[in-house]
């Protein structure tokens, strides 16, 4: 396989409004992100993914853009911008950009022309539909709740979104307005970015008339056509999130013969806490066997066919420590076993702020406390088929995309140092202990682990290119698994659980540790106890 920066690299996923504000006014922006750079060179990433900064009036917090080629104002200038990749860039880190093309916000220019004058070429750029009966053209909902068509009086036609009702489903049959789009990426591609990473691409093939919305015929074509047409001669790093994909799916998307993407992000694990046949409000809890079959399923099925991206956490997603580890009492040993069992898998691992300190859900008592519109559009609908409001408040505190975005715990101080102001979201009142100060002073904290693996990747070629082999013959809660490179072989061992167990591995015989999560680690392969969520790495004999 060809080899490629963004297959060594470590990502920190950014989202702008809750990292760092500098102006006081309780929002995060592009010169308080400048201000954290010193800290990100320290932690070691090479790359950050930025959220959305683009001109937008934040009906889904910027995933609703209203001018590509603009700064949102309360994140700051174009000067601002390009003074984050220049800085960014003085550190040996690329910056990757959001890039939102399913859908626009319905403030932009294209849509506001498209609304005015149904003759314009605009009107095209969107998709719309002729009233059935009077009603909706189909069934299709939206993931925020509702039916995924809006009628427009003035036209007698319904518009699509599939998510909220300010964010119209962009027609990319249209050829004139892939050709915009590719114009666009082309803009910020000149201005010495790091690549996409690509909003929903798995819907921009949609069919919506037939009632399909990803995986359309036409969508690998367009990514073809893209690529031509913007990044594929620049060795930038792009990644597509496809909550649809599966390892042969993904394979289309990542294949390198196949001139599309490095990269998808695939989702099968982080369906697995909720009713299969629900919605991510209806909890179940995690089988960590489904959960060890999903992560053995993608890191050796997609061999040469593809990469894989690995993540606990983005800004959609609860926080992992609270998800599927301990928030509390060991919440630092479930923390350290995350990281060190996802960044020792084979694929480009991403941080999410505030994973590398171990941040946790923040629980809400009152949907007031809500500021996500996906979370409190479900409560309206909830509410009104019947739900019990402490019902639908525990799936908020569960699975609601604010707890991933509670301002950054940087110290100690009022607003833990995010704001002199008033956050837009409340900070998780546990930041005067949870925080990135006391992380650094801590020489055993969360941190320092996040730092050691970033660090250990850029100097141990296994860790990138070494084969995966699973080991069956481990407890339900013990994931096992080895990597092997150029003689050298690698054992990793994780206990999931919050109970002690023992593993045995005869096969090893001991050698020299890693990277561990308890400070005391007593080595004694062939019957090692595990404590609640004990993980190590050894180096091992390689197999004859
Ligand atoms: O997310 C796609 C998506 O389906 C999630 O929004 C959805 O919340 C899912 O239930 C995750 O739990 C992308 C962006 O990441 C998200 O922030 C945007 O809201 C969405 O697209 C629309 O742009
Ligand atoms: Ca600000």
């Amino acid at each position: 396989m060809e080899k490629h920066w963004w297959q060594t690299t470590t990502v920190y996923q950014i989202y702008p409004r809750s990292f760092q504000d500098s102006n006081g006014d309780g929002i995060g922006d592009l010169p308080g992100i400048i201000s954290r750079l010193d800290y990100l060179q320290e932690l070691g990433i090479g790359t950050i993914w930025l959220s959305p900064v683009y001109q937008s009036p934040n009906d889904d917090n910027g995933y609703d853009i209203s001018d590509y080629e603009n700064i949102m104002a309360e994140f700051g200038t174009m000067a601002d911008m390009e003074r984050l990749i220049a800085e960014a860039k003085a550190r040996d880190i690329r910056i990757v950009m959001d890039l939102v093309v399913n859908h626009t916000s319905d403030e932009h220019a294209w849509f506001m022309d498209a609304l005015a004058n149904p003759n314009s070429d605009k009107r095209d750029y969107y998709v719309w539909a002729d009233p059935v009966d009077g009603h909706e053209p189909n069934e299709l909902k939206s993931s925020f709740s509702g039916s995924a068509w809006q009628f427009d009086a003035a036209s007698g036609q319904y518009y699509l979104h599939l998510f909220s009702k300010k964010q119209p489903d962009l027609n990319w049959e249209n050829p004139q307005l892939r050709q915009a789009v590719y114009e666009m990426m082309n803009f910020w591609i000149d201005k010495g970015i790091g690549g996409f990473r690509m909003d929903v691409i798995d819907l921009i093939g949609k069919q919506p008339l037939e009632n399909t919305t990803v995986n359309g015929p036409k969508l690998h074509d367009y990514l073809q056509e893209m690529n031509q047409a913007t990044f594929g001669d620049k060795d930038l790093l792009t990644v597509g999130e496809a909550w649809s994909a599966n390892p042969e799916i993904a394979k289309l998307y990542s294949n390198p013969t196949r001139h599309e993407l490095s990269m998808v992000f695939q989702f099968e694990t982080m369906l697995l806490d909720q009713d299969p046949n629900g919605e991510k409000w209806d909890l179940r809890p995690l089988s960590i066997p489904a959960l060890k079959a999903v992560f053995v399923k993608w890191q050796t099925q997609l061999g040469d066919e593809g990469w894989n991206s690995l993540f606990w956490e983005n800004h959609d997603l609860p926080r992992v420590v609270s998800r599927f580890g301990d928030d509390g009492a060991l919440r630092v040993e479930s923390a350290k076993m995350f990281a060190i069992v996802l960044h020792m898998m084979k694929g480009t691992p991403y941080i999410y702020e505030g994973e590398e300190i171990g941040m946790t859900n923040r629980p809400v008592t009152s949907i007031d406390e809500v500021e996500d519109i996906e979370s409190r559009n479900m409560y309206q609908e909830r509410l009104a088929a019947g739900y019990k409001e402490a019902d639908i408040l525990a799936s908020i505190n569960a699975k609601g995309r604010d707890n991933a975005r509670t301002p950054m715990q940087w110290d100690d101080t009022p607003h833990a140092g995010f704001t002199t102001g008033t956050p837009w979201l409340g900070v998780n009142p546990n930041y005067k202990t949870i925080n990135v100060a006391a992380a650094l002073a801590d020489k055993q904290s969360i941190f320092w682990t996040y730092q050691q693996l970033v660090a250990m990747r850029k100097t141990n070629p296994i860790m990138v290119w070494g084969t995966f082999e699973n080991i069956d013959q481990v407890p339900d809660q013990v994931f096992a698994y080895t990597r092997t490179y150029a003689g050298k072989r690698w054992l990793v061992v994780a206990n999931f659980a919050e109970t002690a167990t023992t593993v045995k591995l005869p096969d090893f015989a001991d050698s020299s540790v890693i990277i561990q999560n308890y400070p005391d680690l007593a080595l004694n392969l062939s019957d090692q106890a595990l404590r609640p969520y004990e993980a190590f790495v050894v180096e091992v004999a390689p197999t004859e």
